[in-house]
């Protein structure tokens, strides 16, 4: 399969090669590792120069490194966007990008249902900080079109949502928010641009947790931001250097990099395993309900088919017996492993409501759409039938 189109190489092809030249330097086949905090000045006018953006160059690798770099030009072009600022975490790329952009008076309007720690940030963070906090059903365009107002400035959503997995019709969303002057900030974590690309789809900026399918192998923590360039400078210059200072180092840089060059051959396997594991599920007698958007019943199939490449790899599911049935198949999982994150070759198994969405209150939950039974399954990269034989004798003990 090619992803080519014209002169411009295909996804797997940037993935390996984009923004590096091989040849050049010592012929090292793979980037070097920069080591360094800080760089030198060849002239104290030089150092003047560069700290006031006159001259290219390093300065300190709070700013900018050249390992970190050539990951940013990466993610940045399989994003589809001009540039792009790595984090130390995704929760530093969310709070990186949303201190820069808001001010006091500001609305940001976000989906019901976001990542527990986002929802954090937003309602014990910024509000604090005279941001106007506003949730809504975004599956649903219509409701976006009543309440957007001229406060708005962001309109914030993860499609797939963490863990529900609802939808959101990005180019609707996009459409409206425009009209209205808003930004639009999309948490691509689940997709990563193999699945989905959002900015190609209208949004304005792209956020990603690349602690888990980028990185893609459960050793680090690191985050993304893609966007235009020029506000991107004062990301990096405000947000993240001054404000949140949530930077990746350059080993971590490095692991991520190798961990994008096979990001298309895990994400087809995560999503032939999700796919698997979820039509077993949605058959199964005691499972009340399976959400998945690769499953014919998924009532969002077609939204799924238009925007995303493959339905991707994490599931979500409900027992008839509710959460202590629920517990009891978590328990008698013996190759799932039972933990949080999501993205790694192990596949992974969660409560949201007792773990990553523990930050709501069990009336947030409610109102936010977070059924308290709900079971989330990261996907990963065993062997399917290995993964169906041990969700089955779980099942048999719940
Ligand atoms: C989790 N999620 O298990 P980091 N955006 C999304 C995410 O899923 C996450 C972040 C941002 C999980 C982490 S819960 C304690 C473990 C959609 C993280 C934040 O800062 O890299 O963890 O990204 O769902």
């Amino acid at each position: 399969m090619t992803e080519s189109s014209g002169t411009r190489k295909g996804f797997n092809t940037r993935a390996i090669h984009h923004a590096y030249d091989p040849y050049a330097g010592h012929g090292s086949l793979n980037p070097p590792l920069y080591l360094s905090s800080t760089y030198t000045f060849p002239t104290v006018e030089d150092g003047a120069a560069r700290f006031a953006g006159e001259q290219a160059g390093y300065v300190y690798s709070r700013v900018g490194n050249p390992t970190t770099h050539l990951l940013e030009q990466r993610i940045a072009d399989l994003e589809g966007g001009e540039a792009a600022v790595v984090t130390g975490s995704g929760q530093g790329a969310t709070t990186s990008l949303l201190w820069t952009l808001l001010a006091p008076g500001d609305e940001v309007i976000a989906d019901k249902t976001l990542y527990g720690c986002t929802f954090g940030f937003l309602n014990h963070g910024l509000a604090k900080f005279g941001v106007k906090i506003t949730h809504l059903d975004l599956t649903d365009p219509r409701n976006l079109e009543a309440a957007i107002g001229p406060q708005t400035k962001i309109v914030f959503f993860e499609s797939p949502a963490n863990p529900n997995m609802r939808l959101v019709d990005i180019p609707a969303i996009c459409a409206i928010a425009h009209r209205h002057g808003a930004l639009v900030v999309v948490d691509n974590t689940y997709c990563t641009p193999y699945l989905q690309r959002p900015i190609e789809l209208g949004a304005d900026y792209v956020l990603h947790s690349a602690t888990k399918y980028l990185g893609g192998h459960g050793d680090l923590i690191a985050g993304a931001i893609v966007g235009p360039q020029e506000p991107l400078l004062q990301v990096r210059f405000h947000g993240l250097k001054d404000m949140t200072g949530a930077v990746l180092s350059s080993q971590d840089a490095f692991l991520i990099l190798r961990g994008i060059k096979t990001l298309s051959l895990r994400m087809h396997r995560h999503s032939e395993n999700a796919q698997g594991i979820a039509e077993f599920l949605a058959r199964h007698p005691k499972v009340a309900v399976c959400h998945y958007p690769g499953l014919e019943s998924f009532p969002q199939r077609e939204l799924a088919k238009r925007q995303m490449k493959l339905p991707g790899g994490m599931l979500a599911f409900e027992l008839k017996g509710g959460i202590e049935a629920g517990r009891r198949f978590m328990n008698a999982l013996q190759l799932i492993t039972r933990a949080v994150s999501l993205g790694d070759a192990e596949s992974l198994a969660q409560h949201p409501a007792s773990m990553t969405h523990s930050f709501y209150t069990p009336e947030q939950r409610m109102e936010h759409l977070i059924a308290e039974g709900l079971v989330r399954i990261s996907a990963g990269l065993e062997d399917l039938d290995d993964l169906l034989a041990d969700v089955k004798q779980a099942l048999d003990a719940a």
